[in-house]
């Protein structure tokens, strides 16, 4: 660590020379006027650029000559290009390549990040870091050290590189010392490491708080059961986290783990019990002719679980009652229709998956039957039996299916807490880690895109507010000058989605509530109502939003009925009266959350009509959470995917660039360079520093000894900033003022003299 601090050190002061006669602005701009007044300085010191090729990317080089517009640059490959001096970028000098943090970098632009990162990753250092975040570019292997010894050395400050470990690491002694809230946050794309990344996290924090009672294994082994309920195989990444994915199935992608894991490792008994068949035999795992994943053993993976469940303390009665829901859903999806008449009404085949689901759940045959296949509705006073059509008894079988599955991992993870004692524990302080999925693009998009893509704007605001906004609200407060930085907010994109009644998820819930209406009724209606919003665009049939990521075409196809939640009073009474433990379990949770004050029967017809879309709740959640995140201190971890192959040892630089660009890092380097990354409050400054004053000086206002200090040792006035109660540093200064300190207070003699000389 120290080597690399010298090294660091060195290099910026070499830089520091080199660019002196640089003016301030091009260390943290690019394409400034600045830099082409520069290029002749370029061409004298033989000084690397950055040089946009034809087809957009970057190669390095040293401008031989200009004339006019052009420039004349010899390529590291030997060969000579002409371009045009606009398609030119100044390049960091040779001793700042693969720096630790984007901070050090003398020029910020894309390709020298870019260039960096690939550096690192090319030397399996996949941890760097970007001002206040951790950047994490996938390894697709086992590469940076992990494991009790580094825990060790992180906590005993003898590593300080970038790593996962450090990020833990600050944020629990903030929990510690400040007895705050504190929160790590994962962002990425699918499949960029964001919950292995978490993972890591929780590995430290497990070891280093867990307090030797055994509760860190315990935690440790809540991944693996998440893991099995809540992921899945997807086509970015073979261990998506994954949300309601149980009745319908894309091409080469598999429902969550635990169905495959079921099928293959449960032992004959459960099997027998279960009426357990292999997962080819049911239709939701059949339909994507997907049922394995290279180099995974579903049934080992099973006794993993297992194991990872007794270690959890889930006693083996609800162990069986898991495995019992979890064959009801597979039963249920194998129940067949027949259409007998030309309205297309359906009868239930009353076949054996309808005896085992039926069994499973603990009802009637006849009772699953009449639930799958009629609905009672209000005909004036009366009410009358309606026969369900074909799509009608599917759509119902499939919302019991989901349901039943939600309402599972829900009452699978508050198991895992009741059992971690989480609410026995003092809450006055607490680390939490946000894995969250990632802003997604694809050729087509639908309606899971548009949540995710939603819940990254808010995040991507989050962020923002914490980066840039509060900085510069702090400067003003403190009423410090300092040069604004622009960033693009996403309020109003935000808005697009949010607001009442013309926002997208307000009108998305008031066409899913017309029964006849289908995507296009939806596209016609926002370009009704949104056509003059500068975010969207009716497009293709469908319509494209702008985001902060980039622009998202989506295709209304299936928007309504996955926005539906079509679980209707019929089947809640249905769970309702079911002798299974979990069944009944989950209807009176939802019951309990309807909150109504009317009888029961009149709670289950009001609940069918009342139960919000899944967009409503969708936004109710995220609100919830982004609530907690705006109580609590945050610590950013950005996990980039270096390739689409999921393989290690490639890097492609497009893919990388638009990821760093989504999660706002060049922004966010920028900002943080720009300003004064140190600060300190005037008192925290004069009782460290105070000891430098002559004693007669000692003994002012804390505002006042400060600036003292400054004045005595002759600080040049563009390495702080005195703000009313805090004072702001460049970086570099405090280690500069610390080592004076530490001279004078071992006596060194003429150490104040050479300090003042110099100027820090
Ligand atoms: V998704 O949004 O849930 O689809 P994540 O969470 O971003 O996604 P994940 O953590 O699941 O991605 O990582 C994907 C795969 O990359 C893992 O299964 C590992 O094979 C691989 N990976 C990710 N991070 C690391 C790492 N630090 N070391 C080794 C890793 N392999």
């Amino acid at each position: 660590a120290s080597a690399n601090k010298g090294q660091d050190q060195r290099a910026e002061e070499k830089d520091n020379a080199e660019l002196s006669t640089l003016p301030p602005g091009s260390l943290v701009r690019f394409r400034e006027s600045e830099w082409d007044d520069n290029v002749g300085y370029f061409i004298k010191k033989k000084l690397r650029v950055w040089c946009r090729m034809h087809d957009g990317h970057w190669e390095s080089g040293q401008i031989k000559s200009t004339a006019g517009e052009k420039a004349l640059v010899l390529l590291s490959d030997g060969s000579v290009v002409t371009v045009p001096t606009q398609e030119l970028l100044p390049a960091n000098p040779d001793i700042l390549e693969g720096v630790d943090d984007l901070l050090q970098l003398s020029y910020l632009n894309e390709p020298s990040v870019l260039h960096n990162l690939q550096c690192r990753y090319s030397k399996d250092k996949i941890y760097s870091k970007a001002g206040p975040v951790l950047l994490a570019v996938n390894p697709f292997k086992d590469v940076e050290p992990c494991g009790n010894d580094y825990i060790t050395a992180f906590r005993q400050k003898l590593l300080d590189n970038p790593h996962v470990y450090a990020v833990a690491e600050t944020a629990y002694n903030e929990m510690m010392t400040a007895k705050k809230f504190l929160v790590m946050i994962c962002s990425g794309e699918s499949g960029s490491g964001k919950s292995e990344t978490a993972k890591i996290a929780l590995q430290y924090l497990a070891a280093i708080g867990g307090g030797g009672g055994g509760i860190e294994s315990e935690i440790l082994q809540t991944s693996c059961i998440l893991e099995a309920f809540g992921n899945a195989k997807t086509a970015k990444n073979d261990n998506s986290s994954r949300f309601s994915r149980v009745v319908q199935l894309a091409q080469g992608e598999r429902s969550f783990h635990i169905f495959y894991q079921l099928c293959s490792g449960a032992p004959s008994d459960l099997r027998g019990r279960l009426r357990l068949k292999k997962a080819s035999d049911y239709n939701y795992l059949n339909q994507s002719v997907c049922l394995e994943i290279q180099n995974i053993d579903d049934a080992q993976k099973f006794h993993m679980l297992m194991g990872a469940l007794n270690t959890v303390n889930i006693c083996k009665e609800d162990q069986e009652h898991a495995f019992e829901t979890l064959a009801a859903v597979l039963w249920l999806g194998n129940i067949s229709f027949l259409v007998t008449d030309k309205q297309n009404h359906i009868e239930v085949v009353a076949d054996e998956a309808v005896i085992n689901a039926a069994s499973l759940i603990g009802c009637s045959e006849q009772d699953l039957i009449l639930a799958l296949s009629t609905r009672k509705i209000q005909a004036g006073k009366d009410e009358v039996t309606r026969r369900l059509t074909l799509q009608q008894a599917i759509d119902s079988r499939d919302a019991l299916a989901k349901f039943i599955y939600a309402s599972l991992f829900d009452w699978l993870v508050e198991k895992i807490n009741v059992s971690l004692s989480m609410g026995k524990h003092n809450t006055w302080r607490s680390i939490s880690l946000l894995d969250i999925c990632g802003f997604e693009s694809f050729k087509k998009n639908s309606f899971e895109q548009f949540c995710r893509n939603y819940a990254n704007e808010r995040l991507q605001q989050h962020v923002n507010r914490h980066l840039f906004k509060l900085k510069q609200e702090e400067y003003e407060l403190e009423g410090i000058e300092r040069t604004k930085v622009d960033f693009e907010d996403n309020q109003s994109c935000l808005d697009l989605f949010e607001k009442k009644p013309t926002g997208l998820i307000s009108l998305l819930d008031e066409v899913s509530n017309l029964p006849k209406a289908t995507g296009l009724t939806f596209a016609t209606k926002l370009k009704q109502q949104l056509n003059a919003h500068h975010c969207f665009k009716v497009d293709r049939g469908g319509f494209s939003i702008r985001h902060y990521g980039g622009e998202v075409l989506y295709d209304t196809g299936e928007f309504l009925e996955k926005n539906r939640d079509s679980l209707h009073s019929e089947t809640i009474q249905l769970l309702s009266s079911c002798t299974g433990e979990l069944p009944q379990y989950f209807a009176s949770t939802l019951l309990k959350q309807s909150q109504s004050p009317q009888s029961a029967s009149g709670q289950l017809a009001m609940l069918s009509c009342q139960r919000e879309s899944v967009a409503t709740k969708f936004k109710v959640q995220l609100f919830k959470l982004m609530q907690h995140l705006e109580s609590t201190a945050p610590h950013f971890i950005c996990c980039i995917k270096p390739n689409s192959k999921q393989i290690s040892g490639v890097f492609e630089k497009d893919l990388v660039l638009q990821q760093l660009r989504c999660c706002g890092v060049i922004e966010g380097v920028r900002i943080s360079r720009s300003g004064y990354p140190i600060r300190m409050t005037h008192q925290e400054f004069t009782r460290k520093y105070r000891c430098l004053l002559p004693e007669n000086m000692a003994c002012q206002d804390p505002l006042s000894m400060s600036m003292a200090i400054l004045q005595q040792f002759d600080v040049l006035p563009e390495m702080y900033q005195v703000g009313y109660t805090k004072i702001y540093f460049r970086a570099g200064l405090i280690g500069a003022l610390e080592d004076v300190r530490k001279q004078i207070l071992q006596g060194t003699p003429g150490v104040q003299k050479c300090f003042r000389g110099d100027r820090v």
